[in-house]
């Protein structure tokens, strides 16, 4: 009988998601609740579609501090999983490598918790098909700067081979190392599907033998954008591998570019049709977006002035489905003409001038002095980033300061 099993990580589960200051209340709770939501459909899939197995290969929990809420929300489910003979096999990554609470769980049968102390192997029985065995390894604290590859076993004989491993692979510039090894390695181990953690972004790093990094199943904030999915292998009885991805995300983050131009209802109309569009392609009940507008002329100022009222009409215009969290509109390249354009020439030679340039430091120094001293790095963080900040807030503020104008000139016309 062929075999399946669902293979995610890095499901952060219950961790807060950043950066939304969302006004229409139910939404807000959705987001607040979305890691949960994910991680439900996640077990209803291994149900509805008879999976054997459900491998998490670590960061289940977002830190050590995990609510005992959470933990009893994780046992319900897990118990549901083991009820209906599924099995389930943990790992810990650096996000919840000192997160006890799972030890704590009275945790149902079916459920494998990997220590890290040395790998350990679970060997499945299969009716009529090749046995399974899966290798894990959890790890012991947050961070691991050693190879933790040499720690698996051999593959063991007459079986598929399945590992487990929290690994940020090669790494990245500037990121820590997690467990870092390459991809050669794993290929070289002898495995036949490596079930990877840690890195939010889905790769499909080799297919013989399977190198898969999932991917974070439920994205938690705009960075993380795109549809986000868990991945589904079945292994046949000839030991073939089949690999799909299934969408299971209930919120999609998505950033949407538009470019307009024309009159205000003209805009309206393109970014109404742009975000039907997307929540259409971003396989979630929800889209959440931040809207990057470029617009021409006077369109451009408005839009600029009137941000937070475009904001206001998209959002009642398309209920829940689609939500705006914020609105960019990019500067115009035009420039303006008449009296305004005079203006803008005058406010651009000023700021070109060094007393100016000192006067923002200064301003700039005043706010810094007011914040608390954790802060103030926001502003800066050295003499050059400062002038940077004050370079780009003094030309903003030319850029709005000559919308109104123009604005105000337009109703005189
Ligand atoms: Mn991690």
């Amino acid at each position: 009988m062929a075999f399946r099993f669902v293979h995610t990580a890095d499901i952060h589960l219950d961790s807060p998601l950043k950066s939304l200051a969302l006004r229409n209340q139910t939404l807000a709770e959705e987001v607040e609740t979305a890691t949960r939501s994910t991680f439900r459909k996640i077990v209803n899939l291994c149900l509805d579609e008879d999976i054997d197995a459900l491998l998490i290969a670590g960061d289940l929990y977002d830190g050590e501090q995990t609510s005992i809420k959470t933990a009893s929300f994780l046992s319900g489910e897990l118990r549901r999983l083991s009820e209906a003979g599924v099995y389930v096999c943990i790992i810990r990554g650096n996000h919840d490598a000192r997160a006890k609470i799972t030890d704590k769980l009275d945790l149902p049968e079916k459920v494998k918790n990997f220590g890290a102390r040395a790998a350990e192997t679970l060997v499945i029985e299969n009716q009529n098909g090749p046995k399974i065995a899966i290798n894990g390894l959890s790890f012991p604290n947050r961070h691991v700067p050693e190879n933790l590859l040499r720690k698996y076993p051999s593959p063991t004989n007459d079986a598929v081979n399945i590992g487990m491993l929290h690994t940020s692979l090669a790494g990245a510039d500037g990121h820590d190392v997690y467990a870092p090894c390459s991809v050669q390695e794993l290929i070289d181990h002898g495995y036949d599907y490596w079930a990877l953690g840690h890195i939010h972004k889905r790769q499909v790093h080799s297919e013989k033998p399977f190198v898969v990094m999932p991917g974070i199943p439920q994205g938690r904030h705009i960075n993380e954008s795109g549809p986000k999915s868990v991945t589904l292998i079945t292994v046949g009885d000839d030991r073939s591998l089949t690999v799909e991805e299934r969408f299971l995300a209930t919120t999609a983050f998505m950033p949407i570019h538009i470019t307009v131009s024309g009159s205000w209802s003209d805009a309206r109309v393109a970014a109404e049709s742009a975000l039907k569009n997307a929540a259409e392609k971003c396989y979630s009940e929800r889209l959440i977006t931040r809207l990057y507008i470029e617009a021409n002329d006077n369109l451009s100022w408005q839009l600029r002035r009137d941000g937070d009222l475009f904001l206001e009409e998209l959002n009642s215009a398309s209920g829940s489905v689609a939500w705006i969290e914020k609105i960019d509109i990019s500067k115009s390249t035009s420039t303006p003409s008449g009296p305004i354009s005079r203006i803008a020439e005058l406010m651009r030679q000023k700021n070109a001038e060094i007393a100016l340039k000192a006067e923002a430091i200064n301003m700039l120094n005043d706010l810094v002095r007011v914040l608390p001293p954790q802060a103030r790095d926001a502003l800066g963080d050295s003499e050059t980033e400062q002038m940077k900040l004050a370079e780009e807030l003094a030309s903003d503020g030319i850029t709005d300061a000559l919308a109104r104008l123009s604005a105000i000139d337009e109703e005189r016309q």
